[in-house]
C-alpha cells in the first residue's frame, strides 16, 4: 500500500508514503509535520533546514509545521509555547487509505486543557492527501463547554531557488498586518510582490491562491485554500536568519506562504463544533 513507519530525520517516527502515481512524501508523527513532498517526476517542493533539531519537545525547521491551537503568542502575545503545543507533540495515526485520488494519512491529536493556555479543550484532525496535489485539511474541534477562539497555520516553507527572485502573485490589493511594522494594517498596492528584505505580513481577509514564480526552478507553487481568511508571508532574511540556531544560510532558499485562520480571523468555535481549514499546494513546470 506504499505507507511505511520509518525513522525520519534524527531518529524522529515517521510515516514515508511512496506511491507511484502521485510521488512521495514524509510526515513525522512529532507535530504531525509533513517534512518532505516530491511530487511524481518532479522536485522536493517543501524546504527543511539541515540545521533543525529534529528532537521531540523541540519545533522542526521547514516542511510544514502545524501552528495551533494559537498563533506566535496568541492574541496578546503571552501564549506558550510559541505558535502552539500541536506542532511539539506526538500526533496518532488513525489510519492511511490508498483512494483513486491519492493516499490519506488521517491524524490526530486529543484535547489538553492542561497544554492549553487558556485551559480550553480544543482538539484536531489532520488529513493528508499525496495525490496530484498536496491537500492538507485541519479539522478543529471544540471539545469543551466554552466558546473558544482558536487559531491555526499551516506554516509552509516552499522550496525555491532564490527568495530574491521569485515573484508571488495573488495578494494585491489584500491589507497585512506587518509583523514588523506598526499596528495598522497596510494595503498591497502592487498586484505582484518581490521581496526585497525582511518579509513578515498577516494578509486579512483574504482566500485567494497565492502562486509563486520560479523562473529558475521553471516551476510556478501555488498553495489554494479553504476556510481560511489569513495569509501569511515570511521570510526572515539575512540577520534574522543567522541569529535563529536552525535557519542559518538557507533563507535564499525558503519562503513561507501559510494558510492561517489567525487574530482577527480566528475561528470561532462553539462547544461541540468545529471547523476545517483546508490548503491545496501544487507544482507546476514552466
Ligand atoms: O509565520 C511567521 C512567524 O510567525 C514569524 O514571526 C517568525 O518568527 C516565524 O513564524 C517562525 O516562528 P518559529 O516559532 O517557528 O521560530
Amino acid at each position: 500500500m506504499g505507507v511505511e513507519l520509518v525513522r525520519g530525520p534524527g531518529g524522529l517516527a515517521a510515516l514515508r508514503v511512496d506511491d507511484a502515481r502521485f510521488g512521495s512524501a514524509t510526515v513525522a508523527l512529532h507535530g504531525a509535520h509533513v517534512l518532505s513532498w516530491v511530487p511524481a517526476g518532479g522536485a522536493e517542493v517543501l524546504w527543511l533546514s539541515p540545521l533543525s533539531a529534529f528532537t521531540e519537545g523541540t519545533a522542526v525547521r521547514g516542511g510544514v509545521p502545524l501552528c495551533f491551537p494559537w498563533f506566535g503568542g496568541g492574541p496578546d502575545g503571552t501564549a506558550r509555547p510559541s505558535h502552539g503545543y500541536a506542532r511539539i507533540r506526538t500526533w496518532q495515526l488513525v489510519d492511511a487509505v490508498r483512494t483513486e485520488h491519492g493516499t490519506v494519512l488521517t491524524l490526530d491529536l486529543a484535547a489538553d486543557p492542561g497544554a492549553d493556555a487558556w485551559g480550553r479543550s480544543i482538539a484536531a484532525t489532520y488529513r493528508v492527501t499525496l495525490g496530484t496535489a498536496l491537500r492538507l485539511e485541519l479539522e478543529m474541534r471544540n471539545d469543551g463547554e466554552a466558546p473558544a477562539a482558536v487559531e491555526a497555520a499551516l506554516h509552509t516553507y516552499l522550496a525555491v531557488s532564490d527568495v530574491r527572485t521569485v515573484a508571488v502573485h495573488g495578494l494585491g490589493g489584500a491589507a497585512y498586518l506587518d509583523r514588523l511594522g506598526g499596528p495598522e494594517p497596510v494595503r498591497q498596492a502592487d498586484d505582484v510582490l518581490h521581496l526585497t528584505g525582511e518579509t513578515d505580513r498577516i494578509y486579512q481577509g483574504t482566500d485567494a491562491t497565492v502562486v509563486v514564480e520560479d523562473p529558475a526552478l521553471g516551476r510556478r507553487l501555488s498553495v489554494a485554500k479553504h476556510g481560511s481568511s489569513s495569509t501569511v508571508v515570511w521570510n526572515p532574511w539575512s540577520a534574522t536568519a543567522a541569529a535563529m540556531a536552525d535557519l542559518g544560510p538557507g533563507w535564499t532558499a525558503m519562503l513561507c506562504v501559510e494558510t492561517a485562520d489567525v487574530r482577527e480571523h480566528a475561528v470561532p468555535l462553539a462547544p461541540g463544533t468545529r471547523h476545517t481549514m483546508t490548503a491545496v499546494i501544487e507544482a507546476t513546470t514552466t
